[in-house]
């Protein structure tokens, strides 16, 4: 079984903006640079066997690349017990049109796929016992920029557990349309 997942990478620069964020948060477990990425569709636990047919229907989406910018910062839950701290993007749609042209494909081969609605977002860091508040980071921060993204591919991820933490391989890369 490989547990995977459709992303979006990021830039150096864009990551490297991001990672200028840590700050000492009780609780937070920051994402390293290796770790930051967006992601578009969680599959979850595939079959070594189901992978080249994920493959296949993820290769030739109708769809364009597109620019974004990585902007503001959010979380899940509130700010002072939060889950998740993230960044946001904008615009969101062209990456909302990824995601629904990601589950047209998947749906029909039988994958439970997220039923909330999906809400684009680079996870910062992770809250284990939602202790640490963020509302500082907030705050300071939540109007920042991080930088452009011109997204003309994207992929998909393999996750499995390392030392420190999830570690994410590329199973494979797919382009956009020019
Ligand atoms: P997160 O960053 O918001 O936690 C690898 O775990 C990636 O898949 C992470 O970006 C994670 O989102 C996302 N992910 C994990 N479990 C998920 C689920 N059940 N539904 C949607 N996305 C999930």
């Amino acid at each position: 079984m490989a547990r995977l997942f459709f992303a979006l990478d990021l830039p150096a620069r864009v990551r490297r903006q991001l990672l200028r964020l840590q700050a000492p948060v009780p609780g937070a477990r920051w994402q390293n640079d290796a770790q930051l990425h967006l992601t578009l569709l969680f599959l979850g636990r595939v079959t070594e066997q189901a992978v080249p047919e994920v493959c296949t229907a993820a290769r030739d989406l109708p769809v364009a690349r597109f620019d974004l910018e990585v902007r503001g910062l959010g979380c899940f839950g509130r700010p002072e017990t939060p889950r998740n701290l993230w960044a946001g993007v904008q615009p969101t749609a062209p990456v909302v049109a990824l995601n629904d042209a990601l589950r047209q494909r998947l749906a029909p081969l039988g994958y439970e796929l997220e039923t909330r609605p999906f809400r684009p977002h680079i996870t910062l860091a992770r809250f284990r016992q939602r202790r640490g508040s963020v509302a500082p980071v907030l705050a300071e921060h939540d109007q920042d920029t991080f930088g452009p993204v011109s997204v003309d591919n994207f992929v998909l991820l393999e996750s499995t557990q390392g030392p420190h933490g999830s570690v994410y391989t590329v199973v494979e890369r797919f382009g956009l349309r020019n």
